[in-house]
């Protein structure tokens, strides 16, 4: 792959349209949020994560604690912990401008973490509202999840489901049997909207959104990766104390590069870390040419 420094990141608004179905549903999909290039240092970097045995199978056997050996969803929690290139994302301009433009600012980035399905034996994520998570937003409406595509999202290798327009109601949650640490509900599914998006796209949805994703029923393996961001006014107090809170905000007076929350300036190197992933993979793929066969 050669890589044209001037295509390699592309800045990215949301359509008018696109705001209103999100503020009207509770949800909204977004394709091409991310340049072919940026995608792919993506799908590399969660390759590479998950050669090097960052993933853990979070399914289980239906008693919520034996991992199962058939069933398979492989989580990582806190790529920017294990990833430059994921440190730096939530720092691009077109995400904090994204979230802002959602769920209004201050914006604080709350977490991150990836979902990859293997072909055949991956297995979804069953229903439920992130905001019935223990560190919730006190309004769903300041609470705003970004799910990337990494690979093309489709309803046969589970592609997100969103149960639409129901993000202000608490749905009751109970464990997860199929998880080893999940909480699920039960909406009504024949309400359920299928997200169907192409690697670099985003479906962007509410705290209080129900969803779901399915098995992977393909030949390929299919990730996705979340980002979760709150409002300041709705975030727990802890997440506002800047003595406590090891979470960036990204907008608004108390918005940094990133130095406080990591010791390095990590504002504006995206398109640095874009450019050496894929450095490191064009790198990679030259060396293994080299090399005599036999
Ligand atoms: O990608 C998946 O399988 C699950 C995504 C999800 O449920 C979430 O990000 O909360």
């Amino acid at each position: 792959m050669k890589v044209n420094p001037q295509l390699e990141t592309m800045p990215m608004k949301l359509t008018e349209e696109q705001v209103r179905q999100y503020k009207t549903h509770g949800f909204a999909r977004v394709e091409r949020f991310f340049s072919e290039y940026e995608t792919a240092a993506l799908r590399h970097e969660i390759e590479r994560l998950h050669a090097g045995g960052g993933f853990t199978n979070v399914a289980t056997e239906g008693d919520g604690a034996t991992a199962s050996a058939k069933k398979i969803n492989l989580q990582l929690y806190g790529l920017s912990a294990v990833s430059p290139l994921f440190r730096a994302l939530p720092f691009e301009p077109k995400i904090a401008a994204t979230a802002e433009r959602l769920i209004g600012g201050p914006v604080l980035f709350h977490q991150d973490q990836c979902f990859l399905k293997p072909a055949r034996s991956g297995t979804g994520t069953h229903w439920h509202q992130d905001n019935a998570y223990g560190v919730s937003c006190t309004d769903p409406d300041g609470g705003l999840a970004m799910w990337i595509a990494v690979h093309d999202a489709t309803l046969a290798n589970g592609a997100l489901q969103v149960i639409p327009g129901r993000w202000r109601e608490k749905f009751p949650h109970s464990r997860d049997p199929d998880s080893n640490h999940h909480i699920r509900c039960y909406p009504d599914e024949r309400e359920a909207v299928a997200c169907e998006v192409k690697a670099g796209g985003v479906v962007v949805f509410s705290y209080g959104t129900p969803h779901c994703t399915r098995g992977n029923a393909t030949d390929k393996a299919r990730a996705g990766v979340a980002l979760h961001f709150m409002r300041e006014d709705c975030a727990p107090p802890r997440l506002r104390d800047p003595e406590q809170c090891k979470f960036p905000y990204l907008t608004g007076p108390q918005a940094g590069d990133g130095t406080r929350e990591y010791g390095v300036a990590v504002k504006g190197t995206w398109p640095r870390e874009v450019r050496a992933v894929l450095a490191a993979v064009i790198a990679a793929a030259a060396e293994f040419q080299t090399q005599p066969a036999g």
